[in-house]
Parts: structure tokens; sequence; C-alpha cells
């Protein structure tokens, strides 16, 4: 055991509404790092824009707060740049599978050495309760009354095609077992994708605490193997009356930096600048 780490941000509490999901996932991510003992400075958070991307202003690590739809490209860039960290984006289902959708789909067939949880209330929190990729058809929100008319994005099938290592669902109410899920997707070396299941207490009046509770079923007390990409596939696509949480997909592929020659050689973090002279870099530019 090394220091004793502080993870959370002293004299500061999440302006959250009370009973969010979002305090699970706040208390299972500190839970994680606690049990790895990964000290903060190890860390780089890449938050999107919403609710759940101001999760980076509550976590005592470095934290980059990026744009909406841009997180996994700015962690993409963190990563590249410093190998040395662990890199955790954190951004909602309407960042990452709406204006995000290419960025995620691109980053997991590069494999990139990243951990991207989304934290799914189905709804555009921060906005104020538009419907979400996720929302579910014929679900009414203020702004379609009749109910929503397009199917909704299936997440866990499309990085899984894509090439993600590493493919689970949580739920911010079994929080032992999210924060286990923390762990193996920031142990895993690749391209990881963690979709959390987040009630929105304030706009989300289909998809509650209760509705989650009577839908979920841990994976790990069924015999499904997630080294078995068929039988992934299959639980990847299950999100009906029984959905499954824990992890879906596990598998071991050479990272992005491990294949780019020059980023396994050395990561730009390391590369000495003392000798670098800028304005022959600027020149042409003014
Ligand atoms: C480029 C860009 N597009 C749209 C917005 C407006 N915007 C801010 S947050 C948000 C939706 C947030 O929903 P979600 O990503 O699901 O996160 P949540 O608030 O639910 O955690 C939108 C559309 C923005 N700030 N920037
Ligand atoms: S609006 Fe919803 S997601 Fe945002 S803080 Fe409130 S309960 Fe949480």
């Amino acid at each position: 055991m090394g220091d004793v780490h502080r993870y959370d941000v002293p004299d500061t509490w999440p302006t959250w509404c009370p009973g969010c999901g979002n305090f699970g996932i706040w208390h299972a991510e500190k839970a994680a790092f606690a049990h790895m003992d990964q000290a903060p400075d190890t860390t780089a958070i890449v938050a999107g824009i919403g609710c759940s991307g101001n999760f980076c202003y509550w976590m005592n690590t470095y934290m980059l707060h990026s744009l909406h739809g841009r997180s996994i490209p700015a962690a993409q860039g963190v990563k590249l740049a410093n190998d040395d960290l662990t890199v955790i984006v954190h951004a909602g289902d309407g960042d990452t599978y709406g204006e995000g959708l290419g960025h995620l789909l691109h980053a997991a067939r590069r494999n990139v050495d990243i951990s991207v949880f989304v934290h799914d209330n189905q709804v555009y929190g921060l906005t104020t309760g538009q419907p979400s990729p996720t929302s579910m058809q014929g679900t009414r929100w203020k702004v379609a009354p009749e109910g929503v008319i397009a199917s909704p994005v299936t997440p866990l099938p499309l990085v899984l095609v894509a090439g993600a290592t590493f493919v689970a669902r949580g739920f911010s109410g079994q929080n032992e077992h999210l924060s286990t899920l923390m762990e193996k997707a920031i142990q895993h070396k690749g391209f990881s994708v963690l979709d959390i299941a987040q009630p929105c207490v304030t706009f989300n009046h289909v998809n509650t605490w209760k509705w989650w509770n009577e839908h979920v079923y841990r994976l790990d007390e069924t015999n499904h193997d997630p080294s078995d990409y068929r039988s992934a596939f299959e639980k990847a696509q299950e999100f009906g009356d029984k959905i499954p949480i824990g992890v879906i997909y596990e598998t071991d592929k050479p990272t992005f930096n491990e294949k780019y020659r020059a980023l396994n050689a050395q990561t730009l973090a390391h590369v000495p600048i003392d000798n670098v002279d800028i304005r022959s870099l600027m020149k042409g530019h003014f």
C-alpha cells in the first residue's frame, strides 16, 4: 500500500440533482481507484458536455473538460501524447452516441488504450430533457409529445463490430459491481467501453431506479463466456424485459500505441524540448 490518496476534491460537492444516478458512478469510481491504489496524478479524466461531463470537477485527477461529442478525440490525443497516463472519458449518451458516435467507432477500430464510461440516462439531462439516441421508441418527451419515432441506437453491438476489445454494461444502482467493472475496464489494455445505466430522476420518468432494478440481471451469475464473440454479440443486443450487466466481451489485441512505431518507442511527453526552436516551427504562419 503506498500513500493515502484523496480521490474527491476537498470542500466541494457535486451539483447534480438529489437522487441522480451520477452519484453512484462517482462513488464507484472513487472506490475503484482506492481498490487499485491508483495515484490521482497518474489519471486523466476527459469529459464531455452534459451533467455527466461535470464529473471531472469532483475528481482529484488531471482533467480536460472538452466539447460535446468530442471527448473521445481529445482523450486519444492525451493518450498518444503521454502513454503513462490512465485516460478515462466520462460523457453522456447524447454526447457519445449522438454527436460523438463517429469518434466512438473509429477509436474502437484503432484500439487506443483508453476507457469510455458512458453515463447512459437515455435523455439529454443538461439541456433539460430532450430525447437522446438511446431514448426508447414511443417514449413521450416535451419535445416529442407523440412519442419518439426513431428506433434507439444500440451502442454495444456497434462498438463490438467496430473492434472494441472490452465491452461491458453496469448499473449505477449496483455500486460495488459497477466499481469492479470500472477496474476491469481501466486495467484492460486497449479500447474499453462501459455503458452505465444512470437514472435521471428529473427528466426521465420512464427508465427510473425501479425500472432498472426490475430489468437488469448479472452476467456473472450465468454461464456467459466473455471471450466468445458470437455469444457476446447476442448479449450486447439484449435490451428488453431482461438487460444484462457485466462484462459482455473481452479480448487481447495490440493497442494503437504499440503498433505505431514512433509512439511505441516514446510518447511526446518524454521527448526533450530544450533544443526545439519554436520560431522555426512557426515560420510562415505569421
Ligand atoms: C457541439 C455542441 N452541441 C450541442 C451542445 C448542447 N448540449 C450541451 S449538453 C447537451 C446534451 C447533454 O446530454 P448528454 O450528453 O446525454 O449528457 P447528460 O446531460 O444527460 O449527462 C447538448 C445537446 C453543445 N454544448 N455543444
Ligand atoms: S438533470 Fe438528470 S442527469 Fe442531470 S443532474 Fe439532474 S438528475 Fe442528474
